[in-house]
């Protein structure tokens, strides 16, 4: 089982070697990634780096890749020091991806993951620091059902407000929902959504087939994504309001 896990996971360590841009760094603070996740790094203040560890097989969904999710969050912040973050049984980080950015403006690096729940399946959650610990500073409402899963497209001001949004695809698999979320002094809140795209696929290690490109050259970014069916590529804005700007065939290299 070990070495089958190090064989599948290795092509993408290389990758992400030759694309130069990310770390391959697997290990924080004697604790080691789940399998096909890496340790993400950024600058700035409160998280510089954020790994999934702690694998348990006690969500058994397996829509990553394998049976395998992480039951702990562990951050790095820019002082050096090692923070940690558990979660109960009941929940496990159904994620590869732990994604640092300052979503909430307040000059502090947070994390953005997706959380799954036993009962509720999956959430999107974002931890912050506060006084040295870790601590939830915003999450979306859970699916309402166990083995509901969503796929995180990206964080970017879509709407240009000046306030950082968070988007995703809920249930990618059986009718994909893109809902897209701003962070305010009430915690998240839902700025658009629409039906009928899929950024993942069932079993794939690939979080999300999206990319985030200022299409249409007006300064805001907007989103590409394959429609539910993978047959068409499709560009969002939603500046001033949601709207698609573009279709084309769908092809996959578009997102590598
Ligand atoms: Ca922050
Ligand atoms: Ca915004
Ligand atoms: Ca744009």
């Amino acid at each position: 089982m070990r070495i089958k896990t190090i064989k599948s996971t290795l092509p993408l360590l290389l990758l992400l070697i030759a694309f130069g841009n990310v770390s391959a760094q697997t290990t924080l603070n004697g604790r080691v990634a789940i399998p096909h996740s890496i340790v993400a790094e950024a600058d700035g203040q409160g998280v510089v780096k954020a790994m999934l560890s702690c694998a348990t097989s006690r969500y058994a969904h397996a829509v990553l890749g394998d049976a395998i999710e992480a039951g702990c969050l562990v951050v790095e912040d820019d002082s050096g020091a090692f923070h940690l973050l558990e979660l109960p049984e009941s929940q496990v980080f159904e994620d590869l991806i732990p994604r640092i950015a300052d979503v909430d403006g307040n000059g502090i690096n947070d994390v953005v993951v997706v959380r799954s729940d036993a009962s509720s399946g999956a959430a999107l959650a974002i931890y912050t620091l506060n006084n040295n610990a870790v601590e939830q500073l915003a999450a979306t409402p859970p699916i309402g059902t166990a083995f509901r899963w969503l796929a995180p497209v990206g964080i970017s001001d879509f709407n240009n407000d000046g306030r950082l949004d968070v988007a995703y695809v809920q249930t990618p698999h059986i009718g994909g929902i893109l809902k897209v979320w701003s962070i305010t002094n009430n915690g998240f809140e839902l700025i658009a959504e629409r039906r009928g795209f899929s950024n993942h696929g069932i079993g794939s290690s690939r979080v999300s087939t999206a990319k985030l490109v200022d299409h249409n050259n007006d300064g805001v970014i907007d989103i590409a994504l394959p429609d539910q069916r993978r047959q068409k590529t499709v560009w969002i804005t939603l500046s001033p309001e949601l709207a698609i700007i573009d279709e084309q065939p769908y092809d996959l290299s578009y997102f590598d």
